[in-house]
């Protein structure tokens, strides 16, 4: 038997790549394609679905099945990319503008199916492709460069909001440690649920708070970024059927994710194996898409399927 060995130049592309030097945006890209690599999932077996944004460009430089759907949009997407075909490994991708701003709805409801596919947003504070201006995890009272006042509005906490939302996987990475970001996002390909992966991302041109010097500053002789690998934390929950253990740890979790600032912890904050959205469904997929799936039908079954439904 031949076995098939996938490395990251599988999962490359040759599309002309337009982020900004020294994007933040890079590292992640690499650690996405890592994670594959470690997973050996072959790439007609991925799909990467994008909201608008810098980072909404991910599914043109992935060599996978890709799209790049519109802001704000990109987990109701990936949801049905999901459903339609649940052999997919599905990974949604986007900004911090597109997901908890314009998509913040789709964010919450996504936590609370728990279908299997996961979600990384790059957050970098800013809405990087119009230029700069603060998104909702920009604190209030910050301003970053590309903003003609401080933020006016309290930022949310995109860890506690999933966290409380129903995400069975929450985790912090971030971009410039791109070994630790791969065995993260592979850890959050692996669960069986819905993963969300928050990952601190440098803007050097439009966000100059925190930049790889600040993200990288040692404060009383101890680095700003720790991983909770290297501590006692336990996010696991080990008995899913126990209510009490969960509300333990997702309290637990929630007060981890709010310590931003001399100290900020990364890697996995909370983690929960129980159903998926589709074990509950009977047929592990919405009704009416069975003959979809039939692996029978031809192209011109599908052309007179997708007429039908117009
Ligand atoms: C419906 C709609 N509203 C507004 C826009 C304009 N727009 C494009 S990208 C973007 C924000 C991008 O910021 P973010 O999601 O944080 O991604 P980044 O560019 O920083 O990666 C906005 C507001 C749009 N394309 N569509």
């Amino acid at each position: 038997m031949v076995v098939q060995t996938f490395t990251a130049k599988d999962y490359k592309t040759s599309v002309h790549n337009t982020w900004c030097p020294g994007c933040g945006d890079f590292a992640i890209l690499n650690s996405v394609q890592n994670a594959l690599v470690e997973l050996q999932v072959p790439p007609h077996m991925v799909a990467v679905v994008s909201g608008i944004g810098c980072s909404g460009k991910s599914p043109h430089y992935i060599n996978a099945y890709g799209f790049h759907t519109l802001h704000g949009r990109a987990l109701p997407s990936a949801t049905g990319v999901k459903l339609a075909n649940p052999k997919l490994t599905v990974v949604a991708v986007g900004g911090d503008g597109d997901g908890f701003g314009i998509g913040a709805g789709y964010f919450i409801n996504t936590g609370r199916r728990n279908v299997d596919m996961t979600y990384l947003v790059f957050d970098n504070q800013v809405y990087g492709l119009t230029k700069g201006q603060a998104s909702p995890t920009m604190n209030k009272g910050d301003k970053a460069k590309g903003m003609a006042e401080a933020a006016v509005q309290d930022s949310v906490n995109p860890l506690a909001l999933a966290i409380s939302a129903g995400y069975t996987f929450v985790a912090r990475g971030y971009a410039l440690q791109p070994r630790s970001l791969a065995q993260i996002i592979a850890e959050a390909i692996r669960h069986r649920g819905t993963s969300f992966v928050d990952i601190m991302q440098t803007c050097p041109v439009y966000n100059d708070l925190h930049d790889k010097d600040w993200y990288g500053e040692k404060l009383d002789g101890r680095p700003r970024l720790y991983q909770l690998d290297d501590t006692d934390f336990d996010p696991v929950v080990h008995d899913p059927r126990d209510p009490e253990e969960i509300i333990a740890k997702k309290v637990q979790a929630i007060a981890k994710s709010y310590e931003w600032g001399a100290r900020i912890p990364t890697g996995i904050l909370y983690k929960l194996e129980t159903s998926t959205y589709e074990d509950s469904m009977a047929a592990g997929r919405p009704r009416g898409m069975e003959s979809v799936l039939d692996p029978n039908l031809t192209d011109r079954d599908l052309t007179r399927l997708i007429d039908a439904l117009r």
